[in-house]
C-alpha cells in the first residue's frame, strides 16, 4: 500500500480502475499477474500494431460487451501507449471489429455463419478481413462470452509480440466445465492454501464488494475459466443458509458477465439439525431433520427446496461438489446407501434448473482393501451406469493423492457410462507449497497424455476427460486453486504460472507445456527471447527435479504428516495408510510397495497391456518402479547402476537441478523486475536448502536398511 501511494505521487503513473497500472513503475509486486499490458518496447511491432488498430468497434450493449471495451481500452492503452479510438463506424480505417452476427452488421456481412456454427457458445473466430477498403481484425462469436475470450486471445497475441497479419484462428474449449475449486473455509482460512487468506470476505458480503473480486474474475476469464467452486470440499453446512446464499448471489452477479458461474461444495448432512454436531464428526447440518439418508422423502424434499431457493437467487447456479464418506465427511454410506444414491438425490434436485453434481471419488475406506490406491476403483467401478445424467464422478489424477508422481487413477477409462471430471491440484500441497518453483503443466501433460488403453492404444486420459472416448458432451476439469489474498495472489510468482497453465489446459489440453510457459513468461517476466529461453528451461525441468529430490523412482507419500512439506520417511504412528512406512516399505531386502499380481494386484486395475507392463520389473517404467514393486537394493537398473546407486543418483540429480535453477535465475538479474527477481531468488535459496534436507533425510534413513554407502 505504501509503495502504491508513493508511485502515485512521485512517478508519472496513471492509476486506473481494476488492476491496470500503466506506465513505468519501479517494481512489480505481482498483483497484475499476466495482464500487465506494458508498453511494447519493440518499435517495429509497436508501429505495426498501432497501424493495424487505429479504431475499435465493439457492438453489443451487454455488461460483457462493456467489459470487453474496458479491457481493450485498458489493454491497448497500455500496450500501444496511446488512447484508442472507439467508433461506431469503420469508415475505411484499419479497425478491430468485435461482434456477433446478430449485434454487428459488419460481422454479419462477412459471412462467418458456417464456421461459427461449429464453435458453440464459448468459441470464437479471430480473423483478418477486408471490407470496403478497410483492413479489419475481426473477433466474431455466437455470444458475448465468446467475444470476451477472443478479446483476451488478441491481447495475448500482442503481449507475446505475435504478428497480427493474416489472422485465422478458430478456438473452442475442449472441456465444458473449467472450474477452480477453492478449498476456502467460512472463517477465512484456506485448506492447503499457501498464499494468504481467502479472497471471499463473508462478513462484508453482500453489501461490500471487494474490488479484488473483479480482478479475480478478469484473470480467470482471461484463461477461459468458466466456473468457481467457492468453498472447501470439507464443507461447512452453513454455506447453504439463507444469509450465505445472499452473499453468494452477490458474487455470482459480479462474475456472470465474465462468463463465470458459481458452484458450491455441500455437506451431505446439511438437512440435519445442528444438534447432531459431534466433536470432529461433521454431522451437524442447518436443517431440522434427524437424518440425511438419501432415500428418505423428507431429506429429498429438503434438497429440492434448497435447490429452488438457490436458483431463485442465482438463476445460473452451476451445481454442487460433494466429498462424502471420505476423511470423516458424512455421506450416504452412513445409511448403508451407495454413492450413486447420494449423488442422484442431489442430481434430481438440481436437474430442473440445469445444475450438475460433481461427486468426488476421493475415498479410501480401509475396509475396502488393504492397499489404499485400490479403494476408489473398487467402490466406484461397480456403480458405473447408475448415476443420473447430470452427475459427474470427479477423480484426482492419480489413485493416491496429488503426489509429485503417480500413475493415472485407473478409474479413468473404467467407467464408460459415467462422465468423469478430472481434478488437478494447482496448490502445491505435496510439491513444496508456495516455496518451491515447480511448473505443474509438465506434470499435468504427463497425466493427460497417459494412455489408459481402455479402448486400445490412444485411449489417453485426455480423451476420457474431453468426452471424445465415449462421446460425452458433459465434460470438465477442476483445479484446486492456489489463490489467496497475498498481494501477488499465489505466494510465489511462478505459482501464478500454474494457475495460468491450468486454465489454458482446461481450454485446450493439446497445448504443450512449453508453449504455455512461453506465453506466461512473455506476459509476466520478459519478451526478450534469451530470457524466455532461460526461464522456460528452468520451468520445464522443475517438476522432474522436485520428483527426484523428494520421491524418485515411484516412491510416494514420504512427506511430513499433516504439514506435507518436508520429508518424514520414518513416521509410523496412527492410521497405517497415513504413514510413510506403509508406502515405502523399506527393509533389509529392498524398498517399494508390491502392487504386482503377487502383491496387492493394483496392477490388475489397469487395462492390458499396461497391466502386464507394470506387473513385470523388467518392463515397468522406472519412474513407477517402487510404486508397483518391492525391489532389491542390488536390482540392476537400465543405467547399469544398482537400485541403491540409482536412488542416490536421483536424489543428487534433483538437488543439482535446483542449484542450476538458482544460478540461471541469478544470471537474469538485469533483465527481470527487481522486486520479482528478489522474491524468486529468496524462494529458490530456500528451495535449495530444503531440497538438500529431503535428500539427506531420505538417503540417511534408507541407508539404515540398504547398509550401502551414499554415492554420487
Ligand atoms: O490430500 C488431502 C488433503 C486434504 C483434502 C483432501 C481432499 C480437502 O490433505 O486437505 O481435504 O485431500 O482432497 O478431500
Amino acid at each position: 500500500m505504501r509503495r502504491r501511494l508513493l508511485f502515485t505521487f512521485t512517478l508519472p503513473v496513471i492509476v486506473l480502475g481494476l488492476f491496470s497500472v500503466v506506465g513505468t513503475s519501479l517494481s512489480d509486486d505481482g498483483y497484475t499477474l499476466w495482464m500487465k499490458y506494458k508498453k511494447i518496447d519493440d518499435e517495429r511491432r509497436l508501429s505495426q500494431y498501432q497501424h493495424a488498430i487505429s479504431t475499435v468497434n465493439v457492438s453489443g450493449t451487454s455488461e460483457t460487451c462493456r467489459i470487453i471495451r474496458e479491457e481493450l481500452e485498458n489493454g491497448l492503452r497500455g500496450l500501444l501507449g496511446k488512447e484508442v479510438l472507439f467508433a461506431a463506424a469503420v469508415n475505411g480505417k484499419n479497425a478491430l471489429v468485435i461482434g456477433t452476427p446478430v449485434t454487428s452488421d459488419i460481422v454479419n456481412k462477412l459471412g462467418y455463419h458456417a464456421r461459427l456454427q461449429s464453435l458453440g457458445k464459448e468459441g470464437y473466430l479471430l480473423k483478418s478481413a477486408e471490407l470496403k477498403g478497410s483492413n479489419l481484425i475481426v473477433i466474431a462469436a455466437n455470444g458475448d462470452i465468446g467475444l470476451l475470450y477472443g478479446t483476451f486471445h488478441l491481447l495475448r497475441l500482442m503481449q507475446t509480440r505475435h504478428s497480427l497479419d493474416s489472422l485465422d484462428v478458430s478456438s473452442r474449449p475442449k472441456t465444458q466445465y473449467r472450474l477452480l475449486n477453492h478449498w476456502d473455509n467460512l472463517d477465512g482460512s484456506i485448506e492447503r492454501g499457501y498464499a494468504g487468506r481467502s479472497l471471499w470476505k463473508w462478513d462484508d458480503l453482500p453489501k461490500k464488494i471487494d474490488p479484488r473480486y473483479r480482478d479475480y474474475a478478469r484473470a480467470a476469464a482471461s484463461i477461459g475459466i468458466n466456473g468457481t467452486v467457492l468453498n472447501n470440499v470439507n464443507a461447512d453446512p452453513r454455506i447453504l443458509d439463507a444469509q450465505h446464499l445472499q452473499k453468494i448471489a452477490a458474487l455470482a452477479d459480479l462474475f456472470r458477465p465474465y462468463g463465470i458461474r458459481v458452484f458450491l461444495s455441500v455437506n451431505f448432512a446439511s438437512p440435519m439439525s445442528g444438534r447432531f454436531e459431534l466433536d470432529g464428526d461433521r454431522k451437524g447440518g442447518i436443517g431440522n431433520l434427524t437424518t440425511s439418508d438419501p432415500l428418505n422423502p423428507g431429506v429429498r424434499l429438503w434438497w429440492k427446496n434448497k435447490a429452488r431457493e438457490i436458483y431463485g437467487l442465482i438463476p445460473d447456479f452451476g451445481g454442487f461438489v460433494v466429498k462424502a464418506n471420505s476423511e470423516g465427511m458424512p455421506g450416504p454410506q452412513d445409511y448403508k446407501r451407495t454413492h450413486a444414491n447420494g449423488a442422484n438425490m442431489l442430481g434430481e434436485s438440481l436437474a430442473p434448473y440445469g445444475g450438475v453434481v460433481m461427486w468426488r471419488a476421493f475415498v479410501y475406506n480401509p475396509d475396502v482393501d488393504f492397499d489404499r490406491v485400490k479403494r476408489a476403483y473398487k467402490e466406484f467401478v461397480p456403480l458405473d451406469g447408475k448415476f443420473l445424467s447430470n452427475v459427474f464422478v470427479q477423480a484426482k489424477n492419480g489413485p493416491l493423492d496429488f503426489q509429485p508422481r503417480e500413475p493415472v487413477q485407473p478409474l479413468f477409462g473404467a467407467m464408460p457410462k459415467t462422465p468423469l471430471m478430472l481434478e488437478l491440484q494447482i496448490t502445491q500441497e505435496y510439491l513444496g507449497h508456495s516455496t518451491y518453483l515447480v511448473y505443474l503443466a509438465s506434470m499435468w501433460k504427463e497425466y493427460l497424455q497417459f494412455d489408459t488403453y481402455a479402448k486400445g492404444r490412444g485411449s489417453t486420459l485426455a480423451s476420457v476427460v474431453d468426452g471424445t472416448m465415449e462421446n460425452y458432451q458433459m465434460t470438465g476439469m477442476a483445479g484446486v486453486a492456489n489463490i489467496g489474498d497475498d498481494r501477488n495472489w499465489c505466494g510465489h510468482i511462478f505459482a501464478q504460472a500454474n494457475w495460468y497453465a491450468f486454465g489454458r489446459l482446461a481450454w485446450d489440453h493439446r497445448l504443450s507445456a512449453e508453449q504455455i510457459a512461453d506465453e506466461w513468461i512473455r506476459m509476466t517476466l520478459s519478451n526478450n527471447s534469451s530470457v524466455v529461453a532461460s526461464v522456460r528451461s528452468m520451468m520445464m525441468g522443475s517438476r522432474e527435479a522436485c520428483v527426484d529430490y523428494m520421491e524418485p523412482l515411484g516412491l510416494h507419500h514420504i512427506m511430513q504428516t499433516d504439514f506435507h512439506y518436508g520429508p518424514e520417511p520414518s513416521y509410523d504412528k496412527g492410521r497405517p495408510d497415513w504413514t510413510p512406512v506403509y508406502y515405502h516399505r523399506a527393509d533389509s531386502i529392498g524398498i517399494g510397495f508390491d502392487r504386482s499380481s503377487s502383491g496387492s494386484n493394483a496392477v490388475g486395475q489397469y487395462f492390458s497391456p499396461l497391466r502386464e507392463m507394470f506387473d513385470d520389473t523388467s518392463t515397468c517404467p522406472e519412474k513407477y518402479l517402487l510404486w508397483f514393486h518391492h525391489v532389491r537394493w542390488d536390482h540392476r537398473m537400465k543405467s547399469g547402476r544398482t537400485l541403491w546407486e540409482e536412488l542416490c543418483n536421483k536424489y543428487y540429480a534433483g538437488t543439482m537441478c535446483v542449484d542450476s535453477m538458482l544460478a540461471t535465475w541469478k544470471s537474469l538479474e538485469k533483465s527481470i523486475d527487481p522486486e520479482i527477481f528478489l522474491q524468486v531468488k529468496a524462494r529458490l535459496e530456500k528451495q535449495k536448502t530444503d531440497a538438500e534436507i529431503w535428500r539427506g533425510t531420505c538417503l540417511r534413513y534408507f541407508q539404515r536398511f540398504s547398509k550401502m554407502p551414499v554415492i554420487h
